[in-house]
């Protein structure tokens, strides 16, 4: 008989570690005169009332870069389109992105921009015009229409002005109630989502699918992306031909995705609940869907245990149990979504959530 030690909490702490890594950063310019909506639009899209809560520190004069914590995106705030002197705002602006984008660093580059101007204005600027040229040298842009209720051929005449862009999105933050008691809903909101996960580097797609609340299908796509790594992990590790060590290694490739799933829906990933998840995939899970074999041999990881003593398991079992942990929490984390914004989620509805659901298809 082998036995080996093993340290959950080193290898949930591991897990941690590689999944923030994975995610990385995302930063997105966000332009257009005062009172054109950029806050509105920047709470609108993002958690945790992003543009109201989150630090800004100015970057150039009119610039100002938003952060908050647990949140992997910086959005840089810019004004100043409506001064005289806009000519002066954009060479200091211009250097402030030429100096970033050209770090060897890819999280330091501005991925994207969104330079806003509202419907209400039916008029294109010449300083936003001139701005879309600017960036549209560094980064991709789209052009936002804000407040946006009635186009009337608006649409069409920003995207003649701005060629550049590389979309023109016409999007209404708020409710808003029109003069003739009409209200209009909050729209376009998806679609500017949608169109800027396109216009975005892969390595930061991520990120921005972590820090955005508007599209839920954004975030279980990536994350059956992140299950079909792990499963491919998995079989690897099913196939190893040293006995005993399977679940040796089978654990810190879930702990990985589990870690991975719950950075990119943006959820907070702290170590006592990752852990708290991982026993329940061994201990309510394991043991009832697939066999006393596996649950045999992964029990002993849990602490308190502290060795591995067990059979090999084969790759295709290995495999399985990798896809149903995984698509199991994608289905909670979606479930519960449906019901509450993401950032009122606590640790313990998942888990609950997460048990029962193994209980209910044990059961079935
Ligand atoms: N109806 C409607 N009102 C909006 C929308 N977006 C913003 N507003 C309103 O417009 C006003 C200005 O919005 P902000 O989001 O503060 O504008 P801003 O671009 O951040 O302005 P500065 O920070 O001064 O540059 C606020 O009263 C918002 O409530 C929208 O989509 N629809
Ligand atoms: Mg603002």
């Amino acid at each position: 008989m082998q036995q080996n030690s093993f340290d959950l909490g080193k290898t949930v702490e591991e897990a941690i570690d590689k999944a923030l890594k994975a995610r990385g950063i995302c930063n997105i310019l966000i332009a257009g005169k005062t009172g054109v909506g950029k806050s509105t639009l920047i709470n609108a899209v993002f958690q945790g009332d992003f543009a109201t809560t989150g630090q800004g520190r100015p970057v150039t004069k009119e610039t100002r870069k938003i952060t908050k914590p647990g949140i992997p995106l910086a959005i840089y705030d810019t004004r100043g389109l409506e001064i005289k002197e806009f000519k002066e705002t954009f060479t200091e602006l211009e250097n402030f992105i030429k100096n970033e984008n050209s770090n060897t660093e890819p999280e330091r580059h501005i991925h994207v921009a969104w330079l806003c101007i509202s419907e209400e204005s039916r008029r294109v600027e010449d300083a936003e015009i001139e701005l879309c040229k600017l960036l549209s040298n560094y980064m991709p842009v789209i052009g936002v229409i804000t407040k946006s209720s009635s186009d009337n051929g608006f649409r069409n005449d920003v995207q003649k002005l701005l060629p550049l862009s590389k979309n023109i999105m016409r999007i209404n933050s708020l409710s808003q109630t029109l003069d003739d008691g009409h209200i209009i809903k909050p729209s376009g909101l998806q679609d500017l989502v949608d169109i800027t996960m396109e216009a975005i580097p892969e390595g930061q797609q991520n990120a921005f699918v972590a820090s955005q609340k508007i599209s839920m299908k954004q975030k279980k796509n990536k994350a059956h992306g992140i299950v079909a790594v792990a499963v491919t992990a998995s079989l690897g590790a099913g196939a190893s031909p040293i006995p005993f060590s399977d679940a040796f290694i089978l654990v810190p490739i879930q702990a990985t995705m589990l870690a991975g799933i719950t950075a990119v829906f943006g959820l907070d990933l702290n170590k006592s609940f990752l852990i708290a998840l991982i026993s329940a995939t061994v201990t309510g899970a394991g043991a009832t869907v697939l066999g006393k074999t596996i649950f045999t041999n992964l029990i002993k990881l849990i602490p308190g245990a502290g060795t591995i003593v067990g059979g090999a398991i084969s790759a295709a079992t290995a495999g399985a149990l990798t896809t149903a942990f995984g698509e199991a929490y994608i289905a909670t984390l979606s479930a519960l979504t449906k019901e509450k914004v993401i950032s009122d989620i606590t640790n313990d509805e998942i888990l609950k959530e997460f048990k029962d659901r193994f209980k209910r298809k044990n059961e079935k």
